[in-house]
C-alpha cells in the first residue's frame, strides 16, 4: 500500500524526507499517483477539490497543518477520519510568535520604528506586562501553551472557548453569552480560533467595539489584536475602519481573507499594523513527515488513531 503526498508546495522537500526516513516506503506524490487504488493514507495541503475521493482505498487524510479548513473546502471529500498535527515544533512557533506581538505592542514598537526613520529620541509611557490583559479566543492545544508563556511574562491572561475550559491562572469564558463580558476586559485581544461555520467573519467591527478602552490607564495606548487563526475569521474592512477611528491602536496579522494579501491592501502601509505572510508558525518538513510517518505506523500496527478531527465541529 502506498502513501500519498498531495497540494503543498513543499511537497518534494516532503517527499524527499520521507523517503530519506524509510527507503522502502512507496511514497507518490499528486499528480504521478500511479495506480489510485495502491493509496492507503495521504499527508494534505489544500488538496484540488474532488481529487481525494478518487482514491478508493483511502483510509486517513493527515493534514499538514494544525488548521483543517482547507481539507473541508472540497465538498467531495471522502468521509475518512482526518488527523491534524499537533506537534512542539509547531506549538513552539505559534508561542513565539504571540509573545513577540504581544510584547511588541506592549512596549509600543511601531511607534518607536516610526520615530527612529525619523531620527526622533522621544520617551513613550509604557504598560508593564502585568498591567496589560491579553484575551485569547481559542484555547487549544496553541491558545493554552500561548496562554502559559504570556502568564509566565507576568500578563493578566482570559480565554474564550467554545466549550467551558478551566487553566490555572487563566479567568476563561465560554461561548456566545459569555463573549461579551470576555471582550470587556481584554486590551490585546489574539486569535487562535480555527475557521468555522461557526467562526467566519467572527472578527467584526461589532465586535472590536466592545473590547476595553481602558481610558484609566495612561500608559496603555489602545487596543490591540493579534491574529494568527485564519483570516475568514476577520473582516480586513472593519479592522481597518477601527484603526482609522482609534478603535484599535495596533494590529499583527499573519492570516488573511485573501492570501497573499494583495499588493494594493491598505494594511501594508499601516504604520501600526505587523504583517507576515501566514508562517506564525510554519514547521519543518522533517517534523511534518515524522509526524505523518508516526501516525502511519500507528495505524498500520492497529494502535488508535490521535488527533482526529471532529468533523461536525469543523475542527
Ligand atoms: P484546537 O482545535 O486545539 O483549538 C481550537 C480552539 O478554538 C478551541 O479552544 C475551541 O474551543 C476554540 N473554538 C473553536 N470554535 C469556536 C467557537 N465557535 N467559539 C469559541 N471558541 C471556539 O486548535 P489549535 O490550537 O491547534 O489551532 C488553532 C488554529 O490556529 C488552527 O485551526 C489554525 O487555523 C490556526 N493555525 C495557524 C497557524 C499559522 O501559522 N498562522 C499555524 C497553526 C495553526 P473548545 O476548546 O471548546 O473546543
Ligand atoms: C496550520 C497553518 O494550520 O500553518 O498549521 O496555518
Amino acid at each position: 500500500m502506498a502513501l500519498l503526498i498531495i497540494g503543498s508546495d513543499r511537497a518534494a522537500d516532503f517527499h524527499k524526507t520521507a523517503s530519506e526516513r524509510e527507503p522502502d516506503r512507496d511514497i507518490r506524490i499528486w499528480p504521478d499517483v500511479g495506480a489510485v487504488a495502491d493509496i492507503k493514507h495521504a499527508l494534505a495541503w489544500h488538496p484540488e477539490a474532488g481529487v481525494l475521493k478518487s482514491f478508493p482505498n483511502l483510509e486517513t487524510i493527515v493534514s499538514v497543518g494544525a488548521g483543517v479548513d482547507h481539507l473541508f473546502k472540497d465538498l467531495d471529500l471522502p468521509s475518512v477520519p482526518i488527523i491534524r498535527y499537533i506537534d512542539p515544533d509547531l506549538t513552539g512557533r505559534m508561542v513565539e510568535y504571540v509573545t513577540l506581538q504581544t510584547l511588541y505592542h506592549t512596549r509600543r514598537m511601531s511607534e518607536y520604528r516610526t520615530q527612529q526613520s525619523d531620527n526622533n529620541w522621544q520617551y513613550l509611557p509604557e504598560p508593564a506586562a502585568h498591567e496589560v490583559r491579553v484575551g485569547i479566543m481559542g484555547l487549544g492545544v496553541l491558545g493554552q501553551a500561548s496562554a502559559k508563556a504570556l502568564r509566565a511574562l507576568g500578563y493578566q491572561v482570559r480565554g474564550w472557548t467554545r466549550s467551558p475550559k478551566q487553566m490555572d491562572g487563566v479567568e476563561c469564558f465560554a461561548g456566545q453569552s459569555e463573549l461579551d463580558a470576555f471582550l470587556a476586559e481584554t486590551d490585546i485581544l489574539v486569535s487562535l480560533l480555527p475557521f468555522t461555520p461557526d467562526t467566519k467573519g467572527l472578527i467584526n467591527r461589532d465586535l472590536l467595539n466592545k473590547l476595553s478602552l481602558r481610558g484609566r490607564h495612561p500608559r496603555m495606548p489602545g487596543p490591540v489584536l493579534i491574529n494568527a487563526g485564519r483570516g475568514g475569521v476577520q473582516v480586513g474592512d472593519d479592522i481597518l475602519a477601527c484603526l482609522e477611528s482609534g478603535q484599535l491602536y495596533a494590529a499583527s496579522l499573519d492570516v488573511f481573507e485573501v492570501e497573499p494579501l494583495p499588493a494594493d491592501s491598505p494594511f501594508w502601509a499601516h504604520e501600526r499594523v505587523v504583517i507576515t505572510p501566514h508562517n506564525a508558525a510554519e514547521s519543518t518538513p522533517d517534523s511534518i513527515v515524522a509526524y505523518f510517518l508516526e501516525h502511519v505506523g500507528r495505524m498500520d500496527s492497529g494502535e488508535p488513531m490521535q488527533n482526529v478531527v471532529d468533523r461536525d465541529a469543523g475542527y
